[in-house]
């Protein structure tokens, strides 16, 4: 690979005259120029200039079973050699699609048996759009066309899947919002409760469910749409409240009930999926990210039962992709799913260094000035930054301190993310307690820096 011998400013420039980053403003990127990354192992990340990172994302919170996995590698390496594509749209098939719903049945909440492939947790959406309505036509309810979500939530970035999600900057850009998808408020307490108690306001939030469907009619309502816990809007864990209040509405108005699992699933909150860690009993799930962990581009819509044997009785599905059940990208996530298994890493999660982290995180918000909440499950945190923690006092927008706080991250080589004044992390599955108590230490230092650049030390 002879071409790939650059040094680090040549590969920026390349950069800046031939790329396009997504979610990134191009003239702020290329004014600083990118950080190239260039190889990974276990929780780590390497760069061009040879620093090593502790990824405190997991990628982009899909890395569950850490880098370098040779599982993985050689389950990829065998597939192309015997097959690398073929469709699933001739009446044809192949074994490791046929092998990884055999799978996925297995791991799913009882009655999941049915899965459609695509290559993207967007595209896995989009899929849901178009199910949902073509389910509720085969039922010979054709007017319930309007999906029900919720602000601020994340649902990928296809025309569908921005409309589903509740981004206010995403419908913005390009009138990306479309007809027939509804919004309702975030069940977030810390930001949004007010003088309510955790349990009131989380069925204050999920009753706007009720209000909408109301006002809509029932009679034109297909699906309501949520991720058991919000990850990209700031890791949102709703009050105990909340979900069964959701599960009651869907049920007493026969809204079917989709937990977007693309972030929650695959272990990340200490169960197989969010679903479980959070008491919902959805109708269709989305999958991705942790499907494969990242190494390939794999999603899939799971069907439960109930759902399953309308759709597959009711005529042609005219809806697919080219790489719906690509091979290589199957083999991949079967391999992935063995290495979750049968390395315990849900239960490692659940037992171990779920609560490890918890308890370090709680430790450090009591000591430490900035953290107002620490809110998550499993290995998926937010911690919420506040000027004054007794007074629930948060900074002022041109403080920008969870960007402060971030850079601060990346110059002492963790990545974590910053969602507003959240810095959110959800580290590989497999991640150590020396490696978590190494984030926590790198954690403190940035807090304390951007602390003392705030002039509050
Ligand atoms: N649903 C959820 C819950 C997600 O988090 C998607 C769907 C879309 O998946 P694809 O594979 O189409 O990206 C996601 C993706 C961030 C960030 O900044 C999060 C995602 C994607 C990009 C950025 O936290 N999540």
């Amino acid at each position: 690979m002879k071409n790939f011998n650059r040094n680090t400013e040549q590969w920026q420039q390349l950069d800046r005259d031939h790329h396009i980053h997504p979610f990134t403003d191009p003239a702020q990127l290329n004014a600083k120029g990118v950080r190239v990354i260039t190889r990974a192992e276990g929780s780590y990340i390497w760069d061009s200039e040879g620093n090593k990172i502790l990824d405190g994302m997991a990628g982009l919170w899909c890395v569950n079973v850490g880098y370098g996995r040779s599982e993985l590698i050689e389950a990829a390496n065998r597939q192309m050699k015997e097959l690398p594509y073929y469709n699933s749209f001739f009446q044809t098939s192949n074994q490791p699609q046929i092998e990884l719903g055999r799978l996925l049945s297995g791991v799913t909440p009882e009655g999941f048996d049915h899965f459609f492939y695509s290559s993207s947790g967007s595209e896995a959406n989009d899929t849901i759009v178009r199910l949902v309505r073509h389910y509720w036509e085969i039922k010979g309810q054709p007017s319930r066309k309007a999906i029900i979500s919720r602000h601020n939530a994340y649902h990928g970035s296809t025309l569908a899947a921005t409309s589903l999600g509740g981004m206010k900057y995403m419908h913005d850009m390009g009138g990306s919002l479309l007809p027939g998808f509804e919004h309702i408020n975030q069940p977030h307490w810390y930001l949004e409760g007010g003088d309510l108690s955790e349990e009131e306001f989380g069925l204050a939030r999920a009753r706007e469910l009720e209000d909408k469907i109301n006002e809509l009619g029932a009679e034109n309502v297909s699906a309501f749409i949520g991720e058991p816990i919000q990850g990209a809007g700031g890791v949102i864990v709703p009050p105990d409240s909340y979900w069964p209040e959701i599960q009651r509405i869907c049920t007493e108005y026969d809204i079917l009930l989709v937990a977007d699992e693309v972030i929650c699933g695959f272990g990340r909150t200490g169960n197989w999926f969010g679903s479980e860690t959070m008491g919902i009993k959805p109708d269709i799930m989305t999958l991705a990210k942790g499907l494969s962990s990242g190494y390939l581009p794999i999603s899939a819509v799971a069907l439960h039962q109930r759902v399953a044997e309308v759709l597959t009785a009711g005529g042609e599905i005219n809806h697919g992709y080219t790489y719906s059940g690509h091979p290589v990208a199957c083999a991949v996530a079967i391999a992935n799913i063995n290495f979750i298994r049968d390395n315990g890493l849900v239960e490692m999660v659940r037992d171990t260094t779920g609560p490890y982290l918890r308890e370090g995180l709680r430790q450090l918000a009591e000591r430490h000035r900035l953290i107002g909440e620490v809110r998550g499950r499993g290995l998926i945190y937010a911690i919420q930054l506040v000027r004054d923690k007794d007074e629930k006092m948060l900074f002022s927008a041109d403080d920008e301190v969870g960007t402060k706080c971030r850079d601060h991250c990346f110059e002492n080589n963790l990545i974590m993310r910053a969602v507003d004044q959240s810095m959110v992390m959800s580290p590989p599955l497999t991640i150590s307690k020396g490696e978590i108590d190494e984030l926590l230490e790198k954690l403190e230092r940035c807090l304390d820096l951007t602390a003392s650049e705030l002039g509050l030390s």
